[in-house]
């Protein structure tokens, strides 16, 4: 260990994935000294631990990448549209290696505690190993979707197979031939799963609590020459994703799903022409219609006949009906698929469809479920995360007053102002915290925005002798109410959506959606107010 002057920092960044690679490689850039503690042994954060069979994401490549260096930008080749875990892994220790990163992490640090010291402002940050660092300003860039949520699913110790999280993957892989698999959770992940398992095993059984709304995904590799062109008009494809409202101008799951302007109402589509939709357009001739969001009755409407598509997909109807969702469309995150209903119709791949009869219990051979016992060598856990909140809620961190930041977010749910500052906890910047555009967008626009705003901030605060910036309790709820607001009446607060949108996928999580849909061009602009207008709604001392 290193005695305590030499711990001290200007800044302290928790996590060094996409946004703590960047909060590093811009505050260092403003002459701070910066230390970055990681708990994993490399650079990464989400795109290091989900490296699971058909790990990918769903946003293009060219989109989903740092902005702020054109030679990054021109030196780093995508070979896919919608980049693969093991390229996204491979493009970040690129930029850690030619940035010249790594110097300034700590690996295999686990931060368990982060307190504020009300007489010198300064945050101290404790490690899992007893090391404590100081430094008056802390990003937490500990990512959104990073912890994994425990499912909770009694004898789980008795198991005598093996048990695999999708989150916690192993590095080396795991082979599944010749192995019966369950995989458990149909989300984005599960979805992507299913269909390279189902290849791999001797048998696979899909544990599927809610059946998941997915359209075919437009994954391919880029065309010779391709990567040269888009490389070529940059500064154009930025230049639109930062005015479009997702973040993400080009290919992504919210282009394929947001692409259905222009059709007609599906209440007024003849039987005909409903049938001639799903035909020509499969699953997706379910959805497209203008009014399948905006009117409760068309969306029942789109649900059936979804049920139906799938049914030309899958050929056992059984199988078929339990793979159709009973919640309304629009209410989760788009899913994007490559194969996922064709799976079904593999001799090798059961549905068990957990509507009809939960599960009950893990044994020491398999999973026991209302519909019978099912033997497995493998259990795969794909079951989302205690997104948003999670991975700040899982350290002590304590602000004025020895408050809790979990206990805050206990009682009063989700909270933040412009999803980076929380009320008493001055200095303590979140990435894309509570209130920002996190789930709705392209991650990556709004957190390369987010961290220049942080380090404009802090700069102005050191050039003008400040000691303290910290979100007034008055302006976080004004914010937080607005952000409510503006899903009021829709699909997104169906009560039969639970999802990590809105908390519900976590047991004794306050159920609150707060997720900024007003767009990320918006989001932006009202944050650039803000420091107009001397950064309104926080307090410098
Ligand atoms: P999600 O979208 O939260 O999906 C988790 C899945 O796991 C979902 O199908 C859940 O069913 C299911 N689940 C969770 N707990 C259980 C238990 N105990 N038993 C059975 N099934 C369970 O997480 P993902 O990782 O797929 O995706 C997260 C985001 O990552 C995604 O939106 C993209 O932005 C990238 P449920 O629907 O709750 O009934």
């Amino acid at each position: 260990l290193t005695d305590a002057a030499d711990r001290h920092y200007d800044a302290i960044v928790v996590g060094a994935g996409f946004a703590g690679l960047y909060a590093l490689h811009r505050l260092r850039a403003d002459g701070l000294r910066v230390r970055v503690l990681e708990a994993a042994d490399s650079v990464g954060g989400t795109w290091l631990f989900n490296r699971y069979p058909g790990a990918r994401c769903d946003i293009e490549s060219i989109e989903y990448s740092y902005s702020f260096s054109p030679e990054l930008q021109q030196e780093w080749n995508w070979s896919e549209v919608l980049p693969g875990q093991p390229e996204i892994e491979a493009y970040l220790n690129f930029v850690a290696d030619r940035l010249d990163l790594r110097r300034d992490i700590q690996f295999d640090t686990r931060v368990v505690e982060m307190s504020f010291d009300e007489a010198d402002s300064t945050w101290t940050v404790r490690t899992e190993a007893g090391e404590s660092f100081t430094a008056p300003f802390v990003v937490a860039a500990t990512g959104i979707l990073s912890a994994p949520l425990d499912p909770g699913i009694p004898g789980l110790d008795t198991f005598g197979g093996t048990v695999l999280f999708s989150s916690q993957y192993p590095r080396e892989g795991f082979d599944l031939a010749g192995r019966r698999v369950a995989v458990i959770g149909t989300g984005s992940t599960g979805v992507q799963i299913i269909p390279v398992v189902a290849e791999q095993a001797e048998h696979l059984y899909v544990l599927q609590r809610s059946a998941a709304y997915t359209l075919p995904s437009p994954a391919r590799p880029y065309e010779p020459g391709e990567l040269d062109e888009l490389k070529a008009n940059y500064d154009d494809i930025r230049a639109a994703q930062l005015v479009a409202h997702v973040g993400a101008a080009r290919t992504s799951a919210f282009s394929v799903f947001m692409n259905m302007g222009g059709f007609p109402p599906l209440k007024t589509a003849t039987r005909e022409e409903q049938l001639r939709a799903i035909e020509e357009n499969g699953v997706r001739g379910a959805l497209y219609w203008s009014d399948v969001l905006s009117d409760p009755e068309a969306g029942e409407l789109a649900t059936a006949l979804y049920g139906e598509a799938v049914a030309l997909i899958v050929r056992d109807p059984r199988t078929a009906a339990g793979l159709t969702p009973t919640y309304p469309f629009g209410c989760k995150r788009p899913i994007i698929d490559v194969g996922y209903y064709e799976t079904f119709n593999r001799d090798n791949v059961t549905l068990v469809d957990l509507r009809q009869g939960a599960i009950e219990e893990i044994t020491p051979t398999g999973i026991r479920t209302g519909q019978g016992h099912h033997e497995v060598d493998v259990i795969l856990f794909a079951t989302g995360f205690d997104a948003l909140t999670g991975a700040l809620t899982r350290i002590d961190v304590r602000g004025r007053g020895g408050v809790v930041l979990g206990d805050v977010w206990r009682d009063e749910g989700p909270v933040a102002y412009l999803g980076l500052g929380v009320a008493g906890f001055p200095n303590l910047f979140l990435i894309q915290g509570p209130g920002s555009p996190s789930a709705a967008s392209n991650y990556l626009a709004t957190m390369e925005y987010q961290i220049r705003w942080i380090a404009d901030c802090v700069a102005h605060l050191r050039g003008g002798g400040h000691q303290t910036i910290e979100t007034l309790p008055e302006a976080q709820s004004e914010w937080i109410d607005g952000v409510q607001a503006l899903v009021a009446g829709s699909v997104l607060l169906h009560p039969k959506c639970d999802s990590w949108y809105n908390g519900a996928n976590v047991p004794g999580k306050k159920r609150m959606y707060t997720t900024y849909v007003a767009g990320v061009p918006e989001f932006h602009k009202q944050c650039d107010q803000v420091v107009a207008a001397g950064y309104s709604g926080f307090k410098i001392s």
